[in-house]
C-alpha cells in the first residue's frame, strides 16, 4: 500500500503525459507559421551554441536528458514550469478583467459538483490549515455572475496532488463549485504546502545540475467561468510565503496574492478574492 510519500517523478509524469493526451484534439497552425517558429526556435539554439562554445559533451549530455524527459513522462512538467507562463502573457494581454496564471500539470476536468458554500472533498484526518477561501464573480461593469463556476485544485499540506501522487483520494482537494444568485462562494479547504518539483526525475536533474531551488509557493489553481464569459485559469498565492517572490515557474502576479487573516474563531484563515470576467 503505497503512501503520497512514495510519489515517483516518472509515476506522477506518465500520469500527467496521460491526461494531457486524453483531452485530445492535438492542435495545429498552418505551414507558415511552423516554419517561422520552428526556423526560429531552431536559429536561436544555433545561435546560444555559437555564442557559448557549446562542446560535443555538453551536446551528448543535452541529448541524454532531452531522452529522459520522454522517458520521465515530464514533458508537461517541463514546459509548464518554464515556457507556459510566457504563452498565458501573450493570449491574455487584451484581458479587461482579472489576471489569470497558469494551468500547470495537474488539472483534472469532472471534479465533484459542489454548492456555492461548500468543504472540498478531503480526507478526515486532512492535516493543513484549515482555510475559507471566499468571493465573487461579476462582469467588468461589476455585475454579478450568478451561477459562475469556479473549479479548484491544489496540492495537500504535504504538496502532493490527488491523482499525481499515490495513495490519496480520487478527488481529494478538488472540486467544481457552482456560485450562488449574486455569483458569490464559499470554499472550505485546507491550506496548501508549496510545491517541489520532484527531485527523481529529469527536470530534478536540470534543476540541481544548473543550482537553481526546485520550488513553487504555496497556491490554489481555480478556472473560473459563467455562459457568456471568457474563463479565466488562475492561481492565488499566499502573501509572505515561502517563494512568492522566487516562484521557479515565474507565475506569480501582484494581483494573485491572497491576504489571509485569521477566522473569529481563530480555527483558521480566511481569505476574500473576486473574480472579473470578459465577455466572450
Ligand atoms: C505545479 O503544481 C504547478 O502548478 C505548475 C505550474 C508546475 C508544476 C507543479
Ligand atoms: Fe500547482
Amino acid at each position: 500500500q503505497l503512501s503520497e510519500y512514495d510519489a515517483t517523478a516518472a509515476a506522477s509524469g506518465a500520469a500527467a503525459t496521460k491526461r494531457f493526451q486524453d483531452k485530445g484534439g492535438a492542435a495545429s497552425t498552418s505551414t507558415e507559421r511552423v516554419d517561422m517558429l520552428a526556423t526560429e526556435v531552431v536559429e536561436a539554439v544555433h545561435d546560444v551554441i555559437r555564442r557559448h562554445k557549446v562542446t560535443y559533451e555538453e551536446y551528448d549530455a543535452l541529448k541524454a536528458w532531452l531522452i529522459q524527459v520522454g522517458a520521465d513522462g515530464e514533458w508537461p512538467l517541463f514546459l509548464d514550469v518554464w515556457i507556459e507562463h510566457v504563452v498565458e502573457e501573450v493570449a491574455n494581454e487584451n484581458r479587461e478583467g482579472s489576471k489569470g496564471s497558469i494551468e500547470g500539470p495537474y488539472y483534472v476536468p469532472g471534479a465533484p459538483e459542489l454548492p456555492a458554500d461548500a468543504t472540498l472533498p478531503m480526507r478526515d484526518d486532512e492535516q493543513g490549515t484549515p482555510l475559507l477561501f471566499q468571493g465573487q464573480v461579476t462582469d467588468v461593469s461589476g455585475a454579478e455572475l450568478p451561477g459562475a463556476t469556479i473549479e479548484i485544485w491544489h496540492a495537500d499540506d504535504h504538496g502532493f496532488y490527488s491523482q499525481y501522487a499515490p495513495g490519496l483520494p480520487e478527488w481529494n482537494l478538488r472540486g467544481a463549485v457552482t456560485a450562488d444568485e449574486h455569483g458569490r462562494f464559499r470554499i472550505t479547504t485546507i491550506q496548501p504546502a508549496p510545491y517541489e518539483i520532484p527531485k527523481d526525475g529529469a527536470c530534478g536533474k536540470l534543476i540541481s545540475a544548473a543550482g537553481w531551488h526546485a520550488w513553487r509557493p504555496a497556491h490554489l489553481h481555480v478556472k473560473v467561468s459563467a455562459p457568456g464569459h471568457q474563463l479565466i485559469t488562475a492561481q492565488l498565492y499566499f502573501r509572505g510565503g515561502d517563494y512568492v517572490d522566487n516562484d521557479i515557474a515565474q507565475a506569480v502576479k501582484p494581483e494573485l496574492i491572497l491576504d489571509p487573516v485569521a477566522s473569529a474563531d481563530g480555527g483558521g484563515n480566511v481569505a476574500t478574492h473576486d473574480f472579473v470576467l470578459d465577455p466572450s
